[in-house]
Order: structure tokens, then C-alpha cells, then sequence
């Protein structure tokens, strides 16, 4: 098995942290995607948007979105279970998981495309579509601080996949200057908690 990676970019750490906690070890490629490497033919043939990560198989099997990665990885791999093991626990870590990519993530990903042009050579930057989404992103830490308060992590009382989402979007936010808040006491508990975690460093 081997990952494609970036060392750099934020979506494929969800995947080395998600890996990194379930003591998971395989080959590792960087792929430089400022450079464009990703969007080769090569590449493309693992994956078709030209997107990291990819994990590849020992038969040539290409996965590539991080949340597929995960899923497929925490069936070959159970422990620790980051994913849910009830019914109601999988819905509502699967809840929090997509409220983090979609509300905070993607949001923290347009703002940075959209507002540095760091991709100007593959996409039309739109500064104030970019500034829109960094106050979406910020938003959605304002809610998040809320749920915190009555809860230990975002899925409830088990460390998840739902975190190492919002985790990798809060790190790489600094690269737009959106952090957490002095007032936010319950998002940075919950931070400093991600930051103690040992997969952090991955
Ligand atoms: N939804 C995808 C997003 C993948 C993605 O956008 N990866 C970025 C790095 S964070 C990338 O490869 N960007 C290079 C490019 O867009 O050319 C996932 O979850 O894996």
C-alpha cells in the first residue's frame, strides 16, 4: 500500500493523522502540487481530478478523497474505531465529519485558492468570493466553540474522524490569519487536546 502525499497541503494530513492513529505504516510519496506534478498524466490515471491524496493498493488499486481513504481504511484496520461502531454514533460522527469538511474545510481551502491565487495557473481566482468563504469558515469556528461546550469532541465523547477534519482546517487556517478566538475557551481546550495527540506531529 502507498500514499500519495504532500507534506504541505492539509487534506492529505487527514489521512496521515487518521493513519498515524491507528498505527497504520505504508510507502509514502510527495507529490509537489505547486508545481503541478499532480496533474500529470501519470497521476491522473490514479485519479482522475488530480487531486492528493491517493492511496494505492498492492494490486493497483487507486482511492483517492480523503474521507473514501478513511472509510476504506477503518475497515482493514478497526482499532481504535474512528468512525462510530453503533448505528447512532457512525450517523453522528458521519454529521460532524461533513458539517467540518463542508461549513469549515472547503471553506478554509476557497478562502486560501481564492484570496493567495496560489493555483492561478489551473483556476480564476475571485479575491472577494475567497474573503466570503474565510468569514463562512469563521462562522462555523463561532458554532463550533458552542458545541463544544457540551461536548468533548465533535462526535460526542469519542475522538473521530469529525476532529482530524476540523483539526487539519484550523492548523492550515493561519495561513489566512483566521484563528480561533481569546472568547472561543471551549474550541481552544479542544484544540490544545488535537495539539497533545502524538498523530499531530503527522
Ligand atoms: N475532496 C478531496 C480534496 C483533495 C484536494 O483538493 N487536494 C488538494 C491538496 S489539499 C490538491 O491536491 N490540490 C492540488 C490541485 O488542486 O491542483 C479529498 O478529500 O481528498
Amino acid at each position: 500500500m502507498k500514499l500519495y502525499d504532500t507534506k504541505t497541503a492539509p487534506t492529505p494530513r487527514r489521512v496521515r493523522i487518521f493513519m498515524a492513529e491507528k498505527g497504520i505504516q505504508c510507502e509514502i510519496e510527495q507529490v509537489d502540487i505547486v508545481a503541478g506534478d499532480n496533474l500529470s498524466n501519470a497521476m491522473r490515471a490514479k485519479n482522475p481530478l488530480g487531486k492528493i491524496p491517493i492511496l494505492e493498493l498492492d494490486d493497483g488499486t487507486c482511492i483517492s478523497e480523503s474521507t473514501a481513504i478513511c472509510t476504506y481504511l477503518e475497515a482493514q484496520y478497526p482499532e481504535p474505531p474512528l468512525m462510530g461502531t453503533t448505528p447512532l454514533a457512525k450517523a453522528n460522527i458521519m454529521q460532524w465529519q461533513q458539517r467540518a469538511e463542508l461549513y469549515l474545510f472547503n471553506q478554509v481551502g476557497m478562502c486560501f485558492q481564492h484570496t493567495t491565487g496560489v493555483f492561478k495557473d489551473r483556476m480564476t481566482p475571485v479575491p472577494e468570493y475567497g474573503r466570503e468563504a474565510g468569514i463562512n469558515a469563521a462562522k462555523f469556528m463561532h458554532m463550533l466553540d458552542k458545541h463544544l461546550a457540551e461536548n468533548t469532541y465533535l462526535g460526542g465523547e469519542s475522538y473521530s474522524i469529525a476532529d482530524i477534519t476540523a483539526f487539519c482546517a484550523i492548523e492550515f487556517a493561519r495561513v489566512v490569519k483566521l484563528r480561533v478566538q481569546p472568547d472561543q475557551v471551549h474550541l481552544s481546550r479542544w484544540l490544545d487536546a488535537m495539539r497533545a495527540r502524538p498523530s499531530s506531529q503527522a
